[in-house]
């Protein structure tokens, strides 16, 4: 009889040992992780577009670059002297109106350069406007973030007229073969398709921020990083201090680019918009998409490519906006506010190079006198 007693006891001792060992495992396992996830804690990103959630360590931003600048000497800003009081610097959105004297382009090229920043600056030569290139790409090497890489994209239809340009160290010209089109309307609004096409087929893939332009023009003075921002507009040099009522929007409600007498902030330029890559390419589909829309309606807004322009930034505000030293039109001659003319026009006969212009000019000239005085 005893000996069995002992065996059960024995079993008994055993299977409270065991029972013990696995309650030991399990707390240590626990307090394991418990750690853990205090040292590690867990982010969990949401893709807005796929609405797929991923975890990521923080410990990854850890690792992430620290954003500093050298040390500088510069003029203390001061919160009670505003650098300039006859411009407006800021929208009602907050958006910055970029002037001469409102910036400092040290602190701002440090920024840029330590995101080693690559510019794309897009331009059309379609026909004859090829003639425009030499001047617009030599003034450009001497003006044009100075200093950065960027990338030129000429749009053309005759690659043989591009002239052999040879450009800085970290800079490129790439010349891109497109269609031309019979109507200079055409030549203009397809634009926007073209940028569109572009970004999302090779842009996206070289440059960070894209910079449109007109070619007809040449730089006359320094554009740099400054005016780099998710999304800009420019303020057209004829209509920057114009009433609403004075801006030539589109103003016809069956054009996709018709803007109520109402509304709108200000009168933006065709030949000047630009930001990061992702934004000119919403900004150029919007804008072609409405044009193509208009076009099965057998309607076409006033001024183009610059009336769909401004209809977009009408709702989708721009986050910077350059004023009229970006695109000035030496025929205004100066003003006591222009501190520098940056990008101005060439002058051009338009009836020789683009041909049966000359009537829509001239009621657009009547327009711009008309607010000029
Ligand atoms: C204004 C706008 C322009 C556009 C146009 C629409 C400004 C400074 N310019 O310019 O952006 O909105 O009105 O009517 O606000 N092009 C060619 N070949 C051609 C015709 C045009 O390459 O045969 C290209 C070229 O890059 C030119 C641009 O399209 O600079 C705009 O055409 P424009 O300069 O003749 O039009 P303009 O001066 O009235």
């Amino acid at each position: 009889m005893q000996p069995e007693k002992n065996e059960k006891s024995s079993t008994r001792k055993c299977f409270c040992v065991l029972i013990y060992l696995v309650l030991l495992s399990l707390a240590s396992f626990c307090w394991i992780n418990l750690k853990r996830s205090r040292w590690h804690p867990q982010l969990t990103i949401c893709d807005p577009q796929t609405k797929a959630q991923t975890d990521v360590s923080v410990s990854r931003l850890e690792h992430l670059p620290i954003a500093s600048l050298e040390s500088m000497l510069y003029e203390k800003p001061n919160a009670l002297k505003p650098p300039r009081t006859d411009v407006l610097m800021l929208t009602p959105w907050l958006a910055p109106i970029i002037w001469e004297g409102g910036f400092n382009i040290d602190i701002l090229n440090a920024q840029f350069h330590q995101r080693n920043v690559h510019v794309g600056l897009t331009v059309f030569a379609i026909k004859k406007y090829t003639v425009f290139l030499q001047i617009f790409i030599e003034t450009a090497e001497k003006f044009f973030m100075v200093g950065h890489k960027v990338n030129y994209y000429v749009f053309t239809d005759r690659i043989k007229d591009i002239p052999n340009i040879t450009v800085a160290e970290g800079r490129q010209l790439v010349v891109l073969e497109v269609p031309s089109y019979q109507r200079w309307q055409d030549v203009s609004m397809r634009r926007m398709e073209m940028i569109r096409d572009h970004s999302q087929q090779r842009f996206i893939n070289e440059v960070d921020y894209l910079v449109c332009v007109d070619v007809d023009m040449k730089f006359s003075d320094y554009v740099g990083v400054e005016i780099l921002t998710d999304v800009f507009g420019t303020l057209h040099p004829g209509f920057y201090g114009s009433s609403r009522e004075h801006f030539t929007f589109e103003r016809r409600k069956q054009s996709t680019a018709c803007i109520p007498p109402d509304e709108g902030d200000f009168y933006y330029a065709g030949g000047y918009f630009g930001g990061t890559v992702e934004e000119v390419f919403k900004l150029t589909n919007f804008c072609h998409n409405a044009m193509m829309t208009d076009k099965a309606n057998h309607i076409e807004a006033i001024w183009h490519d610059e009336s769909y322009l401004n209809k977009y930034f009408l709702y989708h505000k721009p986050t910077k906006i350059l004023s009229p030293e970006y695109l000035w039109d030496n025929n205004f001659g100066g003003r006591d506010f222009l501190k520098k003319r940056r990008f101005v026009a060439v002058p051009k006969n338009h009836n020789a190079i683009r041909n049966r212009r000359a009537l829509n000019d001239y009621s657009r000239l009547r327009a711009k006198l008309k607010f000029l005085g």
